[in-house]
Parts: C-alpha cells; structure tokens; sequence
C-alpha cells in the first residue's frame, strides 16, 4: 500500500479552544453523525473522548516508536484486575487541557463536569490490588518506562451495590454497554489457548501437547497517559473469542443451540471479575480465567521479542514480567512450556531464563487468599503444565536437600505441592521459585512475609525477598480530586510537586501559619459540602459539613474492623444519651465498601451499619452530634468524592493483617487525619509524618501473634470494659434491629466466643483514641496545622517513588 498522504483525522496538535471546539464538532458529526442541536449529553462526552484520544494517540505512537528504536528493555505488568475507573478527567490532566476543553466546552454550551460524571467507571478490580495496578500504570507513563498491563477485558466488572432495607444487593456491572471509546480492538493480535487433551513426548525436553479444547483470546488496547504526555503506554486487555463461533454440523442438523456451545463456553471466560477480595474463589473457572490470560499475554511477549531481537535466550534482558499477586503465577509453567515445547530450549536453560524474567508481589497473607489448585483439576486443564510443575518441584527440593540442614517439615514447606490433605499446587510457591524478586507492599508486610509463608523459602533463597512499599498517583489522588489544595500547594512548594512530591515538604513551614490554615479549611469545608450534596441528592440524608467527617471506605471485611467501628459508634451514642451535657464534638460517621456476595458476616456488617444508621439518625437527642450513614455502591468516583472531603481516615486493621492499604495515603494525602493501628503501610506514615500528626493505637502485630498464642479469652476483655460490654449488649439484644432481634446474635457471639480479628482486645484504645481525636479537633488551629503537616509528609507515598524502585531494583530498566 502507499503511504497516506492527506485526508487523514486533522492533526490534533493545537490546545486552541476555538479549535478544540470545531474538533468536537467534527467528531459528533462525522464519527457520532449528530448535529449539535440534537446531541445528548452521552454523544458529547463520546466525542469529547475522541478529541482527547486522538491526541493521545499521537503520543502513544511515538513512544511505541522510541522504544522500540531504543531497543530498550520493557516491563510487563500482569494482573487480572486494573481498577482505573473512569480516564477522561485523567487523560485531560496529563495532556494538560483542561481549563482549554473547559473553555471549548463552555462555548458550545456543554458543562464538563455534568458529561463528566456520564462516564462509566470502569471497575476491573476489587479494591486495593487493582487500584495499585492502576496507579502503577500511570506511574510507569509518567517516570517515562515502557510499560504493558495486561489483563482481562471483562465484560461485567465488579457488581454495583444497591442497598435494599439495609442489605447488600448485587447487580450486575455493564461497564461496556454503551460501547467503549478509549478501546481499540486488535483482530491481528489474537492467539489460540488450549485446556485439556493429551501430551506426547518428543525430542529431548520437549512435548507436544494437544489440547482437548481450544479458545481465541483478543487483544483490546487502552492507551494510557503519563503526566505531561511524556510517555503513553498500552493496557492490553483480551477477551475470549471460540475458535468455531457457529458449530455449523450442528447448526444445520437443526441443534441451533448446541450450534453456540463454543461460542457460549468462550464468552464465559472473559464475562465476570470474581468479587472475591482476599478469599478463594475456588472455582475452575477462576483457574480458567488465569491460564486464558497468562497464556495470551505471554505468546504475545513471546512474539513481540522475537520479532525485535530475534533471539529468544536474550528475553531476560529486554522484559521483565511481574506478577501481581499469585493470580498470574500459573504465566511460570506456561513460559516454561513455551520456551521448551515451542522454541526448543532444553529444561535447565529455559528455567534460567524463566527466573530472570519473572518477579513476583505479594499482597496478602491471609490463609484463605493463597491461592491453591487441587491435583486432579489442575491435571485436567493442564496437564502438561501438571508435568513441568513436578519437574520444577523436583529440582527445587533437591536443591533444598542439597544443602543438608532443612528439617523434613521445612521441604514439605517449600514444595510446590501440599501434601496436607487433598494435594494441592500452592500458587505462592510456584511464583516464589519462578522469580528472582519478590516483594512485599510495606516493610511489615515484607517482615511477616519472611517470618510466616515464604520462612522457608526465605532462608533456601535469602537474597530473593524484598519490600517495595505502596504507593498512589499523586495526579488522580491530589491533583484531580481536590484542584484547590493542589493549587494551594503549588503556591508553597512550586511548579515541580506533580512530578518530585517530596517537595511538598515545603508546606512545613507553613503550618502554623494562620492564613494558609484558614485556606486549607476552607478548601476541605468546600470539600464537605459536595460530599454532603451527594449523599442528600443519593440518599435524602441531610449532613451538616460543619461536623467532623469521620470516613472508613474499603471492602468490607473482619480483618478491616469496620466492626469495631460501628461498635464504638454506638457505645459513643450511648454516652451521648447518658451525658448529654458534655461538650460533644459533632461527628458523622462514614462508612462505603462492598462485601463479597458469599461472605455472610461481611454482608451482616453491612446490614447493622445501615440498622444503626436509621436509630441514631431519627433520635432527636443526638441527632446534631452524631449520624451515621452507609454509601451505597462505593467505586472509584465515589472515592474521589470521599477522599477530599475526610477529616478523620480511619486505617483500623487487626495489627499483621492488612498488607499496606494505599486508601490511608490518599487521605493522607487530602489533609485527613489518621486513627489507625500499627498495621501495613500505617507504620511508615508514622515514621513519616511524626507520631504527633497520626493517631495511633492498640496492639502491634507482634503483640496480636503474642495474645492468639497464650490463648485469649474475649469475655475477660469485655467484662473489664462497661463500654464495650453496654454496646455489644445493645446489639445482641435487638435495639438496632427490632424487627429482627436476634439479627446479630451470632455476629457478636462471635466477638464473645473467639473474637479472631481482636476487637475487644483493642476496644478500650480506640475508643481512647477517638476521644483524642476530639480533644486535637476542638482545637481547630492545631488540627489544621496537622491537616497541612499530612499533605506536606506524603511526598514518599507517590506511586512514582514506588515505581522507580521497582524500575532500579527489580526491572533494571532505569539508571
Ligand atoms: C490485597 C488482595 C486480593 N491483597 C485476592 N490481596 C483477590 C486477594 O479476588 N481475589 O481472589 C483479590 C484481591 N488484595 C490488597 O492489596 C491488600 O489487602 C492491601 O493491604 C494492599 O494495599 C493492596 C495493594 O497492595
């Protein structure tokens, strides 16, 4: 073909408002074919995404080009969940065109901030895991290294919550329905997946495998922006496609049905993210749905290097594949079939390959989150994987052997396979031995990871463990969600915070200052009063925006305390009613998050919440002190609502279970003021902050590993605390649920019975705490100045400092 030469889109170079408003025209009328007159607000927004798209593609193609002239080294970054919610606003702010769309816009008479608001929020992930992949992304744009997610492009993302009489309702999440403009389908990018079927051997290491059944995964890419447009990277997403759409023997037997069997099975594959944060799913499909993945994006790594460099042995040095959690782990056994089976590598040389390429994260310890495979289901998916899983075990634990000190109970630790009960492949494991990293979230988490799960490992493969502490894009979570005190610090600290955020330790020294504080409060006031609009306009609840917002927002789980929460909420009610005379600072308690569909506690935490909610908020005798209410629905956009508009964060895990938490930086970051315990990341804010500027309490993790040792006895905690004993009587006995009074029965005889997650032990300290709280908040100046102390202290927690480590430490791609 001959190069084009004219009649291409028009060169989308200028930022001119004028003419960025005759381009969204032209796209609403040569791309939408609407006339302005009749276009809905959704055509707008479409077309509005086009106009930033197009220039984004631009970008995106010179970077594409400079890599691939630089012959550089690329990072890969696999994970079955990004949880980018919606890119307009994001994209908009890294090619900073913001106030000149805003003009465009205003003189075509569209509000931005109304089509805004239309775009869907794309909830590719459950909670944290998938937002710190999205951060990730943007941070690896932004330090300028080549990157690639990959992922899958599932057509229903995480549910959407709707809260019915209290309880949990799921529904189902159509992200796609309206199509999707920032995706550009690549047919050409399509490789076949097998599961099933039989092996047989062939020359020396190899096998030929010959799958029983087969599927086609395509490529969806989703340019992704770096701030200032230095560098635009692909988020590749596959979605499942049958190799047979229409089996048409069956189609013209009459079987019209069974004709779509294929086609039915694939779709499945790529339908639904699992709303399982921290638990197993347990499904084959789960496991399906990681080999689909793993498997495509790493024939399409495969042919991308080899089509570059020519040489298969030099991949090591020019990708590096990270594992996000053991979701993907299962891409060590697929690499290792593909350089043996495919490209002929013998087994020894195509491992070292194998453990140079690969480092793996992980972000949890909780028991019920590691993931593993039963044998026989993993044999009949995979069973040349099956094959390779064994050989490596073999030489990893001759290995272990070999160096003649590992008791037998520590092989057995080490082995890819659990020999406890029904034999399992141990995932953790896997990716543990397939990677020459591997890495903790925050300094604590890496410290358990060393002394529980990987002990073993750790001390076969010593120099392996590392941390690499969380972190958040300082672009979403400070620069778009609270413009004003972004402003208000680009004023203090310069130009230059968006791309070194240490430099908002400039704010120091103005934290005293009694103008700058009176700026910030009136920032976060303004950020209250849009809180509050939204929960009057969703709700119908009114909330006055001068009480303090207290805000816990997170998946809903035991180990996160939203529990202990509510449980000090209505011991706080209780002291309200008794002493109405004392001098109460008024609070409203925040709670958002969703709880997995199978999880029954979780969802019964939901449940009270919304049951005190409706008590505490119709009695007239604390109603100007205290309310409470439960968000429906929380997501991305509504924690960019959330996030701005805190006073108080609250970060309250069991000590030793939440791996870092990157919600506690976000508020950090937005002036809140943390109550939190000595858990995940929680500990590094202290040290960064100064213990004056969080709230810190309750036990550590290494006292909470002490007390389940000695074997605690909660009803000796409760009966030394009247508070707490008053509360968990209150619930149990039906006051918040009268239509149902042994509702919580269980719940809190759980507390009383074994009490896992430490609420009672830790009761009497939070409550003190919060009361603390009260006492830094009834002097405004101060608490202001801590406000203005946490925005200036973050600077650590960009995900950009996390990003370059990783990039110095793990990758090598940067000097
Ligand atoms: C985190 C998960 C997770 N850790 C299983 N583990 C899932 C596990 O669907 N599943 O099966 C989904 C998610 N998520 C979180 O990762 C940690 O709890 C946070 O503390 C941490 O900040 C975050 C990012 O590292």
């Amino acid at each position: 073909m001959k190069p084009h030469g004219g009649a291409l889109e028009p060169t989308p170079k200028s930022s001119d408002p004028a003419l960025l408003a005759t381009d969204i025209v032209n796209r609403l009328t040569y791309r939408i074919g609407k006339d302005a007159t009749v276009a809905t607000q959704d055509d707008w927004l479409t077309a509005v995404i086009l106009v930033v798209r197009d220039r984004v593609v631009t970008k995106w193609m010179e970077s594409t080009r400079d890599t691939y002239r630089r012959e550089g080294k690329r990072v890969y970054y696999l994970s079955l969940e990004f949880l980018i919610g919606r890119l307009m606003r994001d994209a908009m702010t890294n090619l900073e065109l913001v106030d000149e769309l805003q003009q465009a816009l205003d003189d075509l008479g569209v509000d931005l901030d109304v089509i805004r608001q239309l775009e869907p929020d794309a909830a590719l992930g459950n909670g944290g895991l998938g937002r710190l992949a999205a951060c990730f992304m943007e941070s690896m744009a932004s330090v300028d290294i080549p990157a690639y997610g990959y992922g899958i492009r599932y057509q229903n993302g995480m549910f959407r919550q709707e809260i019915s009489d209290g309880w949990q309702v799921e529904l189902p999440e159509t992200w796609l329905e309206h199509g999707n403009p920032w995706e550009f389908g690549r047919r050409e990018s399509a490789y076949d997946i097998g599961f099933g079927g039989s092996i047989e051997t062939g020359e020396g290491d190899a096998c030929t495998w010959t799958p029983a059944e087969r599927f086609v995964a395509e490529a969806f890419d989703t340019p992704i922006v770096g701030w200032q447009a230095k560098r635009v990277n692909t988020l590749r997403l596959w979605r499942a496609e049958p190799v047979d759409p229409i089996l048409l023997g069956k189609f013209n037997a009459g079987d019209h049905i069974g004709a779509l069997r294929e086609s039915n099975k694939a779709e499945a594959l790529s339908r639904v993210l699992y709303p399982a944060d921290e638990t197993e799913a347990g499904q084959e499909l789960r496991l399906r749905q990681e080999y689909f993945f793993s498997s495509a994006s790493l024939q399409d790594i495969l042919r991308r290097h080899l089509s570059q460099f020519g040489r298969i042995t030099s991949l090591p040095d020019k990708a590096a594949i990270q594992l996000n959690d053991t979701h993907p782990a299962v891409s060590v056994a697929e690499l290792m079939r593909l350089l043996i089976d495919v490209h002929h590598l013998d087994f020894d040389l195509a491992w070292d390959i194998t453990k140079r390429t690969f480092a793996y994260t992980n972000h949890t310890l909780l028991p019920e989150a590691l993931e593993s495979w039963p044998i026989p289901l993993f044999e009949r998916l995979l069973p040349r994987h099956m094959q390779l899983i064994y050989a490596i075990n073999a030489r990893v634990l001759q290995e272990a052997r070999s160096v003649g000190t590992f008791e037998p109970e520590q092989i057995s630790a080490m082995s890819l396979i659990d020999e406890n009960g029904s034999r399992r492949v141990r995932m953790g494991n896997l990716a543990f031995v397939g990677a020459h990293s591997i890495n903790g979230v925050s300094g604590l988490h890496t410290d358990l990871m060393k002394q529980t799960v990987f002990r073993d490992l750790h001390q076969l493969y010593p120099l392996r463990i590392n941390n690499k502490t969380n972190g958040v894009t300082p672009r979403r979570w400070l620069m778009q969600v609270n413009p004003k005190l972004y402003n208000l610090a680009r004023e203090v600290a310069g130009d230059g915070i968006m791309t070194d955020l240490d430099r908002l330790t400039a704010l120091n020294d103005v934290a005293e200052d009694a103008q700058v504080q009176q700026r910030v409060a009136a920032i976060k006031a303004e950020n209250k009063a849009a809180l509050s609009n939204l929960i009057q306009d969703r709700m119908g609840l009114s909330i006055d925006p001068a009480m303090m917002f207290d805000i816990q927002i997170k998946r809903i789980h035991e180990y996160k305390r939203q529990l202990l929460n509510i449980v000090e909420t209505v011991a706080l009610y209780d002291e309200i009613r008794s002493h109405p005379e004392r001098p109460w600072v008024p609070r409203v308690k925040l709670f958002a998050g969703k709880a997995a569909a199978s999880y029954h506690n979780a969802k019964l935490i939901i449940k009270l919440a919304n049951d005190v909610a409706k008590v505490v908020n119709a009695d007239p005798a604390t109603r100007d002190v205290l309310k409470v209410a439960f968000l429906p629905n929380y997501n991305v956009s509504l924690a960019e609502v959330m996030v701005p508009a805190a006073d108080l964060s609250e970060q309250i895990s069991t000590a030793g279970m939440e791996a870092s938490g990157t919600g506690n930086m976000k508020f950090g970051l937005n002036g809140a003021l943390t109550i939190g315990t000595l858990d995940g990341a929680n500990v590094e804010m202290r040290e960064h902050l100064g213990a004056d500027n969080i709230v810190i309490f309750g036990m550590t993790a290494s006292e909470v590993a002490q007390k389940r040792a000695d074997g605690y006895v909660p009803e000796e905690v409760i009966a030394a605390s009247p508070e707490l004993a008053q509360a968990l009587r209150a619930i149990e006995s039906g006051i918040f649920s009268p239509d149902d009074p042994s509702r919580y029965h269980d719940l809190i005889g759980g507390i009383r019975m074994s009490d896992w997650f430490m609420l009672a032990a830790d009761f009497d300290a939070y409550a003190a705490a919060q009361r603390e709280v009260d006492d830094i908040w009834r002097d405004r100046s101060r608490w202001n100045a801590i406000s203005i102390r946490n925005t200036a202290r973050m600077g650590y927690f960009s995900s950009d400092r996390t990003i370059r480590q990783y990039g110095r430490e793990i990758w090598s791609v940067l000097p």
